[in-house]
């Protein structure tokens, strides 16, 4: 028998979240930056880039992971989002494949909580409607497979961001469909 997974909408800073894993919108040298990525590392303290430093890159639309050092969260999943072209350049595949790969982590680890950023919808430009689409669509077929991971978590900076998931999380059919 499949148990329900909660796919959940939570407002606010990522870094803050007791779940077992936070996903980090990270770049290929997986050495900090600004926004998520740069909370993250401040949030977990320098442990975090000292054990990031032995994973030697990440190439973009995959994912890493580390141990959440100074988180509430036990462990970070590391996932690298294309920067947004205009979309001709693979960008939904790539933004798929870090949802899918942070997943294949989370239950190869037997995690049963995980909760994401909008990936690459900040300073990677990635359109926010689209970028929620491909996420809750991508999530959605998954997990369809079951699997460890019981509660999803999208997590949004900014009341915008949170109304948009919310929506495509109300709305009939296949996200990943919908134009
Ligand atoms: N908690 C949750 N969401 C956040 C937080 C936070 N603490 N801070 C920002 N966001 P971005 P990207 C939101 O720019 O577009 C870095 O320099 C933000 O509002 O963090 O994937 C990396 O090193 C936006 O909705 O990531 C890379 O070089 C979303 O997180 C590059 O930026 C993603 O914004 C990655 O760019």
């Amino acid at each position: 028998m499949s148990r329900p997974v909660s796919l959940e909408v939570v407002e606010g800073d990522i870094t803050t979240l007791a779940v077992d894993a936070i996903v980090n919108a990270a770049n290929e040298s997986l050495l900090g930056g600004g926004g998520v990525d740069g909370a993250v590392h401040r949030a977990a303290g320098p442990g975090l880039v000292a054990e990031c430093r032995d994973l030697g890159g990440c190439p973009t639309g995959e994912a890493r992971l580390t141990r959440g050092h100074g988180l509430p969260a036990r462990w970070v999943i590391h996932a690298v989002g294309p920067v947004w072209r205009g979309g001709g350049a693979g960008e939904d595949e790539l933004l798929a494949g870090c949802y899918r790969a942070a997943l294949a982590i989370a239950s190869d680890k037997g995690l049963a909580s995980i909760a994401f950023p909008a990936i690459s919808t900040g300073v990677y430009r990635f359109p926010p409607d689209r970028a929620a689409r491909i996420a809750v669509g991508t999530v959605r077929q998954q997990l369809s497979a079951g699997g460890p991971v019981e509660r999803v978590i999208f997590c949004c900076f900014d009341a915008a961001t949170a109304a948009l998931y919310r929506d495509v999380l109300a709305s009939p059919g296949d996200p990943l469909k919908t134009p």
